[in-house]
């Protein structure tokens, strides 16, 4: 059956310090995305972009969590809250979610949207955890706290809208991480997600570590969410980002990963909502993040060489 494909515009930046990040939609649509994914075999629907509030005049404390520090989480709230209701409205009419951000926070939304009518695992590629809390957030920029968002952690426990009814621990896989703060160390290793850094690719190869992560993310659940963050990929290959970190996967192991996901995704129909964020046109070199972003798209859709 042909997928129905529906690209959901998220243009935030209200989890990152630096503005830009809200222009990835346009620029990822721009590089070819549709036709990409056409020639991946699947229908597209482009909704146009979520409505974003874009005040000038930014107050990042209008609204504030029940213990330490989370910038613009009113803003958040709304996004994340619209967002939600975007992918699990699509989802409930068949088609396929497919969300452009905005910087990462966008995938609090994404992830309650896709568990809250299925249980689901979450493939997470990504230099950074994104499991800090109000309370461990060295920045409060939101983007830096997804993860913990989504499993309720800190003072998320009390705003039941950012929470993924339908995700647990056991069931998140990071895949390539690099950059973790001292208290979200901690955090990552008490908790029950499974973690694979970039060292675990150097030693293993890309190709057992995504295979892993897809099993920890799709054991005993109806599907899976892919949270891609174009930081991922070494700066040299995606340099349109806002929080580069030297070392990260090449071109070739991003395609590698995403093509894995599709295989796994032919064989077990695993695949339920996917996400790419953090793409900054301001920052990038002619376009090439959005590129790069819209070429796996279409790779963990289907799109093959042969
Ligand atoms: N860990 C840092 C913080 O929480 C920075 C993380 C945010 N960067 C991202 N997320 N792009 O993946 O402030
Ligand atoms: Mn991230
Ligand atoms: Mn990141
Ligand atoms: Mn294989």
């Amino acid at each position: 059956m042909t997928r129905d494909v529906r690209i959901i515009g998220a243009p935030s930046d209200y989890g990152a310090n630096r503005r830009g990040v809200d222009m990835g939609p346009s620029a990822i649509r721009y590089a070819d995305l549709a036709a990409g994914i056409e020639a991946a075999g699947a229908a597209v629907t482009d909704v146009g972009d979520l409505a974003v509030p874009r005040a000038e005049e930014r107050d990042p404390n209008r609204e504030t969590p029940a213990t330490g520090r989370a910038n613009f989480l009113r803003e958040t709230r709304e996004v994340s809250q619209s967002l939600a209701d975007a992918v699990a409205g699509a989802l409930s009419e068949g088609a396929f979610p497919l969300v452009l951000g905005g910087d990462h926070s966008v995938a609090i939304g994404s992830l309650a949207g896709s568990s809250r009518d299925a249980e689901i695992g979450a493939i997470w590629f990504d230099a950074h955890g994104d499991f800090n809390t109000p309370e461990t957030s060295p920045s409060g920029n939101v983007h830096g706290m997804p993860v913990a968002a989504a499993l309720g952690k800190g003072s998320f426990a009390d705003l039941e809208w950012a929470n993924a009814p339908g995700l647990r621990e056991e069931n998140v896989a990071y895949v390539g991480l690099r950059d973790i703060d001292a208290d979200e160390r901690c955090a990552i290793n008490e908790s029950d997600v499974t973690a694979f850094t970039m060292s675990d690719i150097d030693e293993r190869g890309i190709s057992d570590v995504v295979e892993d992560a897809l099993d920890v993310a799709s054991t005993g659940v109806d599907g899976i969410h892919v949270s891609f963050d174009l930081d991922w990929l070494d700066p040299n290959e995606a340099p349109g980002v806002g929080t580069p970190v030297r070392g990260g996967a090449t071109y070739r192991e991003a395609h590698w990963a995403l093509e894995a996901v599709a295989e796994r995704d032919a064989a077990e129909g695993v695949l339920r909502s996917m996400e790419f964020v953090e793409v900054n046109p301001i920052l990038d070199r002619s376009n090439q993040t959005a590129e790069i972003a819209a070429e796996l798209a279409a790779s963990a859709l289907g799109k093959r060489t042969l």
